[in-house]
């Protein structure tokens, strides 16, 4: 199987998290990406598609922030990495969007995703390598895995949160779309939800989303992903949230998957996104569920017996001592 990544992705590296009131180091680490590299034997570099796949999903006016939040936020002689403080409650707007503090806040959702000086630039050449493993499996590869690191499930068309700036995935799916594929699908099997994907596609019919993840009601991102969201407009039905206890392991897993396969088969998908997340490991240091190593190719056979030309991307998975097996494991299964 084809596998992208650039070394450049390791540049973005903020250095603390807001966690339950202080601050502990950040669980997204460059040390993932390196040991995802070493289990799985390496990573083609991906070719520079430029920016207009990306604007096919985000808004300029928030990419133009991402780029320049770093350099805004020395211009007003603040140490260390972005980090917001305020947030407009309700879609409220400020009179003035100067103030890097306000920015912030108009383009994000969570206080635990800060901005260094290398975020852009890790996160492009994350969409980039997405990009490369869905142009691959375009041009007939069968599947193809992109490590995205930083990861893009949290990320909307105009707000960053949850580790995630770019939304590779979706990047990803609407380069199928651009490409001719008429109906894409994407499977988020992340241990979170995938709020910035389900919020691109809301509205749309031609891009299925499926996830599953724990339940919104005990586990970040808390707003999103109840089994009551289907979408709306055009897109009412093509989102499915399927969400699971904490505790969950690999047969209720695997059950609610296969729900979510046969959901995609009814669509009429001609190309699947898997959004894979390896914190659904039992031993994940921020999360509950209880899938184990071997078990991540029992879904993945699962997931490739739909027999759709299938594009991987990473999204999360913080036990970096086994993400690497996890990850191998995942992709044995295709
Ligand atoms: C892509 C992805 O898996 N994002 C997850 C974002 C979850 N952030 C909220 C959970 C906060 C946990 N903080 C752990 C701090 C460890 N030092
Ligand atoms: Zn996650």
């Amino acid at each position: 199987m084809r596998k992208f990544f650039d070394p450049r992705q390791l540049l973005h590296a903020p250095a603390r998290e807001l966690h339950n009131g202080g601050f502990t180091d950040y669980a997204e680490t460059p040390a993932r990406a390196e040991a995802i590299l070493a289990a799985i034997g390496g990573a083609e570099a991906p070719e520079d598609r430029g920016e207009t796949p990306i604007l096919a999903v985000h808004d300029a006016d928030y990419v133009a922030f991402l780029k320049s939040a770093a350099a805004r936020w020395a211009e007003a002689g603040r140490p260390g990495d972005v980090v917001g403080y305020v947030w407009p409650v309700v879609r409220r707007r400020p009179l003035r969007l100067d103030r890097i503090d306000a920015l912030i806040g108009q383009y994000s959702f969570d206080a635990a995703t800060p901005i260094t000086p290398h975020t852009w630039d890790s996160a492009y050449w994350s969409a980039q390598s997405a990009l490369a493993a869905a142009h691959a499996v375009l041009d007939g590869n069968r599947a193809a895995f992109a490590l995205c690191r930083p990861p893009g499930h949290h990320a909307g068309a105009d707000y960053y949160g949850g580790y995630c700036h770019l939304n590779a995935a979706a990047i990803a799916a609407q380069a199928a779309r651009d490409a001719g594929k008429r109906r894409v699908a994407i499977l988020d099997i992340d241990y979170h939800h995938g709020n910035g994907t389900q919020d691109i596609f809301w509205s749309r019919g031609d891009v299925f989303y499926a996830s599953l993840h724990a339940d919104p009601a005990t586990d970040y991102p808390f707003y999103w992903g109840h089994e009551d969201e289907m979408g709306e407009g055009e897109g009412h039905g093509a989102t499915l949230n399927l969400p699971l206890p904490q505790g969950t392991t690999l047969d209720a897993f695997r059950h609610a998957q296969a729900r979510a396969l046969r959901a995609i088969a009814d669509f009429g998908a001609e190309l699947l996104v898997v959004s894979f997340g390896a914190d659904t490991y039992f031993g994940d240091p921020i999360s509950a569920f209880r899938i184990e190593t071997p078990d991540y190719a029992v879904l993945a056979k699962d997931i490739a017996a739909a027999g759709l030309p299938t594009v991987i991307v990473m999204e999360g998975g913080y036990a970096v001592d086994a993400l690497g097996e996890n990850v191998a494991s995942l992709l044995s299964g295709f």
